[in-house]
């Protein structure tokens, strides 16, 4: 009797089917934990900042490292315009989604070389997808910040609904900072935030700045976006990350703030709820 007992090992999930989600629910339905509470994820955008080049990328560099006291930071690029050639040259070859995704990706790990190079001085280096993924606290241990990739490693597994790949850097770095339940995301961009219509766009004259919005209410709106639109639907089922800031980072001085936890862009609620 007792050599049957010790081969069943308990579990309340054994006898029920993963797709039902009331059944689940008592389970899967708690807020998992934080697993880096104190960290701050910060986005710098590839073609907004990155490809500006040394005008917009010293003064960025400058206002990071004298965060480095106040935040420890997990800083992530963008692509940039490199990615953008590179989906003109592989979609006129009639590439796949799976295989344009690791191309673009890499371009954001470029970024982040670059910016990681800059900051060395600092004791910032730039670590690898995996390294993120296994070993971010030990690095943050020896450093203050580090830098890496922004975009998700979906590569074949790239969702195939579109030809562009929707799941790019901002989503990425979302994806990372709730699964890390980080103490905040700041997405760096060339504009003040978020718009009614693209401030650089033919009616750029009647955007209007939103100081604040929701991820359910930007997903009505039908114009483009200053993020990747799959942000939105990420934000909608977070467990962590309730607001997201958008900030100018042509600004001096708007990221130190934003990191401070102050409103100095557009704030865009997600569908977290506090604990
Ligand atoms: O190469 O700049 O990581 O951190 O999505 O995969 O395409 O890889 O396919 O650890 O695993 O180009 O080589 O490259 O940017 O992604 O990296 O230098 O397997 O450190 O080898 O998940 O950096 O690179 O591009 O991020 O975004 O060797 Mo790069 Mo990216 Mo490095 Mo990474 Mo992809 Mo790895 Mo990966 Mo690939
Ligand atoms: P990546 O990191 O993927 O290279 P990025 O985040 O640096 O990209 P873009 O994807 O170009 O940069 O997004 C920023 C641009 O989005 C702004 O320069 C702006 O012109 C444009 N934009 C489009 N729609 C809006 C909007 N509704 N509000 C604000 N900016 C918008």
């Amino acid at each position: 009797m007792s050599a049957n007992t010790i081969k069943h090992v308990a579990s309340p999930l054994a006898r029920q089917t993963l797709l039902d989600g009331q059944l689940t629910a008592p389970v899967a339905g708690v807020r998992p934990i934080r697993i880096l509470p104190w960290l701050q994820v910060v986005k710098i955008g590839g073609r907004s900042i990155l490809d500006r080049g040394h005008e917009a990328i010293l003064p960025i560099v400058d206002e990071l490292r004298k965060l480095l006291p106040e935040h420890r930071l997990l800083i992530l690029t963008g692509a940039g315009i490199r990615a953008r050639h590179l989906y003109g040259v592989g979609l006129d070859l009639g590439l796949p989604v799976g295989s344009l995704a690791p191309l673009a990706a890499s371009e954001a790990g470029q970024n982040g070389h670059i910016l990681a190079s800059l900051l060395a001085p600092e004791g910032v280096s730039y670590i690898e997808h995996p390294t993120m993924a296994d070993q971010l606290a030990i690095h943050l241990s020896a450093a203050r910040a580090v830098v890496g990739s922004a975009f998700p490693p979906y590569h074949n597994h790239e969702f195939p609904g579109s030809r562009i790949p929707p799941h790019r850097a901002d989503t990425g770095a979302f994806l990372l900072a709730d699964a890390l339940g980080a103490a905040g995301l700041t997405i760096v961009e060339d504009v003040d935030g978020v718009y009614t219509t693209d401030p650089n766009g033919p009616d750029g004259k009647r955007a209007k700045l939103l100081k604040e919005t929701s991820a359910a209410d930007l997903a009505k709106h039908e114009g483009t976006l200053p993020f990747d639109r799959a942000l939105l639907e990420v934000m909608a089922t977070a467990r962590h990350i309730e607001r997201v800031q958008i900030v100018n980072g042509l600004v001096p001085g708007r990221l130190t703030a934003a990191l401070r936890g102050e409103h100095v862009g557009t704030i865009v609620r997600t569908g977290a709820h506090p604990a």
